[in-house]
């Protein structure tokens, strides 16, 4: 197919573009220029830019039609995008012109860009992992699209009260999004409820409820090409018969009602990735996300190709964990119901489609619905799981005859738990691939959850070693390391991250070694000032800045950094005048709302930091912060502003992290333990040069099979038994001297689950040797350098690249 008509490419001059936001204020927001505020300048300019990546749009568009290549399709319930304003014009490489386009109409691009809403429709590590995909996928020009759920309201906002986490609702739409695209005219029906009818041997869903999914596209531009990828958001909307109906019989509150309540399905995002809850209206977001985008799919497919006989041919679905599985049921229902495929082959077309990343080995996280439930909302694909698994349990049954021990353990439905659904067990028996997403939980992976299946599949279990785009991470958030590198080594490490490897040859050149720190220096004044202007708290640069940024929970043991903290504390009040290295200790993270335990290790981080940071005799040798609301637009900020990084979760638990790399590639060094992606970065910068601690995997199973005694920790390690009972006898909270008693019972007498007690010593040992490093802050450096320098592997298009020949068999588009 030829382009029907093509543009030239527009002037990127700063008139035309001062004559776009103009234009676009006027005309599209209706404002006077005389009269805007600074939001409606911001969706001018906004709008203006996005112009500017349409043409792209477009042409991609046309030439992915064109060329009929095999495409992947993203579903992911969370997606973490943060701004896209910034990301934009570095993408288009109009920085500049922007800036200069601003600043003559009389505004100022830092201050717009910082006014701009940080979407966060997503809780982590996964829905930030799936927005770094998406800007690797376009900047490689691979052909893929990401699916998933435009919540009203994100993830909840954190503000902190009397030291406690207080939520309130997040809804970022306040100001519209101009960045969106909504289709109209592209719309599903997606049904719930209702009861099966069976003729003959084909089976009808009948009375169902229905809602509508409506289509919201963002453009996700590749950095420096014209390839640009989609990232389509669906939206609820009650179905206009439902309404109608009651409309008639006159009542039209009952209508209203029954339209919020349909709508409902898209309007919150659930802000908890530690426990899986069990709710009815999840399962519904995660049916409505896959109905409406295998719908949309085939509806392109059938477009394309008059014929879904080739459709392993030209699509892969990807499941981003198990929260989008029902996909699986669902395709099958569609080609066997609608379309009057054999079930052998709708098998069969479905295992070569499918492929599923595991993201944790936690039991507590793993999705497994009730049969009772997803009877009454989805009967006819529970019904369809039931013959997967009477035919997959079959099969295995022919070459492990009446092995009934091993049929129990791999049946997708548990029947020792009340009948529940298996949703990992469903994605494995389905999927040509499984991915995990670090070398050690890929292992672990298939040693303990997804044993039973490797042993049946062996070449199915793969891994895929997560990674981070370097355009958010390094150019974004970091300008002023960003220019040392380019004047360094040129600017093309932004598309080919390995050339970071160059840097090694400057290592004896002190001037750039002063250089480096100059731009750590610079992160940590502009950390400062946020701090000193949100949270009214004055920092040193100069100290050194200790940060621990994630989810609080307690497998990521935040509680053994502030049984640190309060070591580091005590032995400063025994010995005042210490040559103490300062140190500034930072935390953020949400808890989820319902995690008791979580929210009161944040409150305790705040007790403990009101203690120290009013004691005179600590004065700047310590200070700890929890910075409120953490968020992607916030990692922008103290990621590049941070000396250490600290990865300290129980070996095993941590499926990768990603945080970790962040930092690396920003020139901090880490403190960690052996798990998830740790692993792999000591292995690429080497171990002389990470501060590695505590148990391994070995050890901490171990223990656990030994009996694991944490009350012999505490009676023998002082240091350690002087901090416990201080959190336990009310130190940090006198008004309440009771109120962490329950953390002392849950480490001493409790088990302490994840083994804090047991890599006490060793952690607090490593911090000395941190603090020696860095007393020698030239050396401290060289070693920034080398973790910056080996962070090259680490690139997300190093692992999207992977996942397109080894798992999605994709090529990039011909522009
Ligand atoms: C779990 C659940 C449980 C049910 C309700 C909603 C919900 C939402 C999210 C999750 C996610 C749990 C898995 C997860 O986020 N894993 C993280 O994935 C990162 C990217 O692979 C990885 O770096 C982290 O180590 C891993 O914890």
């Amino acid at each position: 197919m030829n382009a029907p008509f093509s543009y030239s490419s527009p002037t990127l001059s700063v008139d035309a573009l001062k004559h776009s936001i103009a234009y676009k204020l006027m005309f599209t927001i209706g404002k006077d220029p005389a009269a805007a505020n600074k939001h409606e300048w911001l969706n001018a300019a906004l709008l203006a830019i996005r112009d500017r990546m349409v043409e792209r749009w477009l042409r991609s568009n046309r030439a992915q039609l064109s060329q009929d290549v095999r495409q992947v399709y993203y579903l992911s319930m969370e997606f973490l995008i943060g701004r896209s304003l910034s990301n934009a014009l570095l993408a288009l490489g109009m920085y500049e012109d922007t800036d200069m386009a601003l600043r003559e109409m009389g505004l100022d691009l830092a201050e717009l860009i910082e006014e701009e809403n940080d979407p966060g429709l997503g809780n982590g590590g996964l829905g930030r992992l799936a927005a770094c995909f998406l800007d690797s996928l376009a900047t490689l020009g691979l052909p893929g699209r990401g699916y998933g759920i435009r919540y009203d309201y994100g993830m909840f906002k954190q503000n902190i009260i009397d030291g406690c986490q207080a939520e309130s609702p997040d809804y970022w739409l306040e100001y519209g999004n101009p960045w969106e695209f909504q289709r109209y005219n592209t719309r599903y029906k997606v049904r719930f409820g209702g009861r099966l009818q069976h003729e003959g041997s084909r089976v009808r869903w009948v009375e169902t409820e229905e809602v509508l999914a409506t289509a919201f596209d963002q453009i996700i531009p590749g950095y420096d090409t014209d390839a640009t990828n989609t990232l389509r958001l669906w939206g609820a909307q009650a179905s206009n018969e439902i309404n109608l109906g009651k409309f008639n019989q006159g009542d039209y509150f009952a209508a209203v009602e029954d339209k919020n309540h349909s709508e409902n399905v898209s309007r919150v995002l659930y802000p908890d990735d530690s426990t899986y809850s069990g709710r009815e209206l999840r399962l519904r977001q995660e049916y409505f996300l896959v109905s409406a985008t295998v719908q949309d799919i085939l509806n392109r497919h059938w477009i394309m190709h008059q014929t879904f006989d080739n459709l392993s041919d030209k699509i892969a679905i990807h499941l981003n964990d198990t929260h989008p599985v029902l996909a699986i049921p669902e395709l099958m229902r569609v080609l066997v119901d609608d379309h009057k495929f054999g079930w052998d082959d709708a098998f069969e077309v479905a295992c070569q489609v499918f492929s599923y990343t595991n993201h944790t080995l936690m039991q507590e996280a793993l999705e497994r619905w009730p049969v009772d439930m997803m009877g009454k909302i989805l009967p006819r694909h529970l019904q369809i799981i039931f013959e997967i698994n009477d035919y997959f349990l079959k099969t295995i049954n022919e070459h492990y005859p009446d092995d009934w021990d091993l049929q129990s353990r791999i049946s997708i439905i548990d029947e020792s738990n009340g009948r529940q659904v298996r949703m990992a067990w469903l994605a494995v028996v389905v999927s040509h691939k499984v991915n995990g997403v670090s070398d050690l939980h890929s292992n672990l992976m298939v040693q303990s959850l997804f044993a039973d299946f490797a042993r049946l599949f062996p070449g199915r279990f793969c891994n895929k070693t997560n990674g981070i785009t370097p355009r958010r991470w390094l150019a974004l958030a970091n300008p002023s390391l960003s220019s040392v590198l380019d004047d360094t080594i040129g600017k093309t490490w932004r598309t080919d991250l390995s050339q970071l490897e160059e840097l090694k040859q400057y290592i004896d050149y002190p001037a750039f070694i002063q250089r480096i720190a100059d731009a750590k220096l610079t992160n940590k004044k502009r950390l400062a000032q946020y701090i000193a202007q949100k949270m009214d708290l004055v920092l040193d640069p100069n100290a050194l800045f200790d940060v621990q940024i994630k989810r609080i929970h307690e497998y990521k043991r935040q509680l053994l950094n502030v049984l640190q903290v309060i070591t580091r504390y005590n032995r400063i009040k025994a010995e005042p005048q210490g040559n103490w290295v300062p140190r500034v200790c930072i935390f953020a993270g949400k808890a989820a709302s319902a995690y008791y335990m979580a929210k009161h290790i944040i409150h305790l981080i705040n007790d403990v930091a009101a203690v120290i940071n009013n004691d005179p005799q600590v004065k700047n040798k310590l200070k700890v912060v929890f910075i409120p609301n953490y968020s992607v637009s916030l990692a922008q900020i103290i990621i590049p502003a941070a000396d250490l990084s600290e990865q300290i979760s129980t070996a095993g638990t941590e499926a990768s992290g990603t945080s970790n790399m962040k930092f690396a590639l920003n020139g901090a060094l880490t403190i960690g333990t052996l798990d998830g992606a740790n692993v792999e970065m000591r292995q690429h910068m080497g171990e002389e040069n990470i501060f590695i601690f505590g148990n391994t995997t070995e050890q901490v199973d171990a223990l656990r099979r030994n009996g694991y005694n944490p009350h012999a920790f505490y009676e023998q390690d002082q240091a350690l038994h002087q901090v416990l009972t201080q959190i336990a006898t009310g130190v940090f909270s006198p008004q309440e001297p009771g109120r962490y008693r329950n953390i002392f019972d849950s480490l001493v007498n409790l088990g302490d689950h994840y083994q804090l007690l047991a890599d006490y010593r060793s952690y607090v040992d490593t911090q000395d040797r941190v603090d020696d490093l860095y007393r020698n802050h030239e050396e401290w450096t060289r070693k920034a350098l080398l973790n910056i320098s080996s962070m090259g592997f680490f690139s997300s298009d190093r692992t999207v690249q992977e996942y397109a020949d080894e798992i999605w068999s994709i090529k990039p588009v011909q522009l």
